[in-house]
């Protein structure tokens, strides 16, 4: 190992995610530093979008049913921002297209869908437990002028889940198009944070939907089938790098990764370069256990981190950028350790390297020949979101030291189903087989308990695996990357957004992720789901496994 991989190991080591000390947060950095003070990622040409936060109507706009019938139809968009397509919704009086749906765990929810579009769709609650037939997966789509009738209570976590479509071989080019939307599910742990912070949803709770787009839209060729769809640029709640004025207080941001393929590793960098670290406090699945003092953390397709940024100690006109920092993306490499050229390896060992002007971001890496990603490789830094302090006020807030319970699974009598993540014959394959509607190769008892060692090649790619009907715990990390490695919080290698419940889960090529799943299920008879990778060109390409529950 060289001298520049030790350093760069121990940079990023002491970037890992500790627990919280009695003091969360340092200054913000707004003491004078060093060297020049780095171009502003978010409005380098002067111009900047205000972010987009959904109201009580329109696009995005939050609805809670409490209950009632709604009917959603999955048709064209006009005026839908960047989006093309969307699911409409008229309910008393107002007009949304992709609502946020505000929900309380235990409510009953009653949809039914009509499709509008010349394509089969469905519709799959990401993240919900429900039954099959409302799971939007293992059964047959719904056709072009047809409806169909999804019924459910919800009886998950309060949490950020979402809601996209399913139908086989169409999911990519439908979610690129903009058919998904936000499901906030509210419990006791969620009003007991609420309160203490006395957070506001829309302004002080906010929610962030990464996606990356290419301008053209979308058509995937073979190149996009096997590294995923990655976009020309970013969009965050459908702006490039838009700006939201704050003030001096704690603000939490529940970001969803709805990106094709896109991984990110998400930080906060203050204007004089500094990484302002932030308190993670949530996973897929809602609230951890306990708030986790983090610098960065990796972000992948339809995963979800739930997080809190004190600007208390701000001063008027500081600002700070959410950004995604530079990494390897890894696709179709051996390893970081055996191909030492393919990342600037001093750049990344820096804590902070300067970031890259808007629209000029420089690959360490000839992406572009390599496939993935031409214009904004995947791994190149980009800023995201710019936090401009404009309002000072006082705020006094702590924030709690438990979030919630979370009861480990007991997985010492529980078997252990191999899983493997592959690529061969032009396919993308799980167990060397491709996803067919009618099989069900992975048949599980229900009330079992069962561990998934899911293990990535090494001559593969980054996958976001996701299970249908069940959340599930991360056990373990073995044979991580360096740089997934150096971020891990615990001795079974585990990285802070593998300690909440998840629903899917990335596993990096060369590594063995294990997760402990309980198949306790509230419906009868047979039910139906998932597993697959959650970049969705591999998901239509087959990278996908009935799971049948018996
Ligand atoms: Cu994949």
């Amino acid at each position: 190992m060289s001298g520049r991989r030790r350093d760069f190991l121990k940079t990023m080591g002491a970037l890992a995610c500790a627990a919280l000390p009695g003091r969360a947060f340092p200054d913000l950095g707004t003491a004078p530093s060093a060297g020049a003070r780095p171009p502003d990622m978010c409005a380098a040409n002067g111009v900047s979008t205000s972010l987009f936060i959904p109201g009580p109507q329109g696009l995005f706009g939050r609805l809670a049913p409490g209950g009632a019938p709604l009917a959603m139809r999955a048709a064209a968009v006009d005026g839908g921002g960047p989006w093309t397509l969307g699911f409409h919704v008229e309910h008393r009086g107002a007009r949304y297209v992709n609502p946020t749906l505000v929900l309380q765990r235990g409510e009953p929810v009653n949809i039914a869908l009509a499709n509008a579009l010349q394509q089969p769709t469905s519709m799959h609650w990401h993240g919900l437990a429900v039954a099959t037939r409302n799971d939007g997966s293992m059964i047959p789509p719904v056709e072009p002028g047809k409806g169909y009738d999804y019924a459910f209570d919800v009886r998950d976590r309060g949490s950020l889940y979402w809601y996209h479509p399913h139908p086989h071989g169409f999911t990519a080019g439908q979610v690129h198009g903009g058919m998904f939307g936000l499901i906030e599910v509210e419990d006791d742990d969620e009003r007991a944070l609420r309160g203490a912070l006395d957070l506001m949803p829309g302004r002080s709770e906010i929610a962030l939907l990464l996606q990356d787009r290419r301008s053209a839209g979308y058509a995937a060729n073979d190149t996009d089938r096997m590294h995923g769809w990655l976009g020309d640029h970013v969009l965050v709640n459908g702006a490039v790098c838009p700006h939201l004025d704050v003030a001096t207080r704690i603000y939490r941001f529940r970001v969803l990764n709805a990106s094709n393929a896109r991984t990110y590793l998400l930080g906060l960098r203050s204007a004089d370069g500094k990484s302002v670290p932030f308190t993670l406090i949530g996973t897929d699945a809602g609230l951890l256990a306990a708030p986790r003092r983090c610098e960065q953390a990796f972000l992948a397709s339809a995963e979800r981190i739930d997080i809190l940024v004190d600007l208390s100690d701000a001063a008027i006109g500081d600002s700070v950028v959410l950004e995604t920092r530079a990494f390897d993306p890894m696709h179709m490499e051996s390893s970081m350790d055996a191909a030492p050229a393919a990342v600037d390896h001093e750049a990344m060992g820096h804590a902070m390297p300067p970031p890259a002007p808007a629209g000029s971001a420089q690959p360490a890496v000839d992406h572009a020949a390599m496939g993935h990603g031409g214009a904004f490789p995947e791994g190149a830094p980009k800023g995201l979101l710019q936090l401009r302090v404009r309002e000072r006020i006082a705020y006094v807030a702590a924030v709690p030291a438990r979030l919630s319970t979370i009861a480990p699974i007991a997985v010492s009598q529980a078997a252990e189903r191999p899983l493997r993540l592959g690529f061969a014959k032009g396919r993308w394959r799980i167990n060397d087989r491709v996803f067919a509607m009618s099989e069900t190769p992975i048949a599980v008892q229900r009330n079992t308990v069962e561990t998934w060692l899911i293990r990535n090649y090494f001559n593969s790619m980054p996958h976001a695996m996701h299970l249908h009907g069940f959340h599930f715990q991360v056990v373990g990390r073995e044979t991580s990357p360096a740089q997934v490695a150096a971020l891990k919080v615990d001795e079974a290698g585990r990285l802070a957004t593998d300690l909440g419940w998840k629903d899917t889960v990335l596993v990096w090529p060369g590594e063995s992720v294990r997760i402990a799943i309980d198949f306790t299920l509230p419906f009868a008879g047979e039910q139906t789901y998932v597993f697959h990778c959650h970049n969705l060109e591999h998901e239509d390409g087959g990278m996908m496994l009935g799971v049948k529950v018996t």
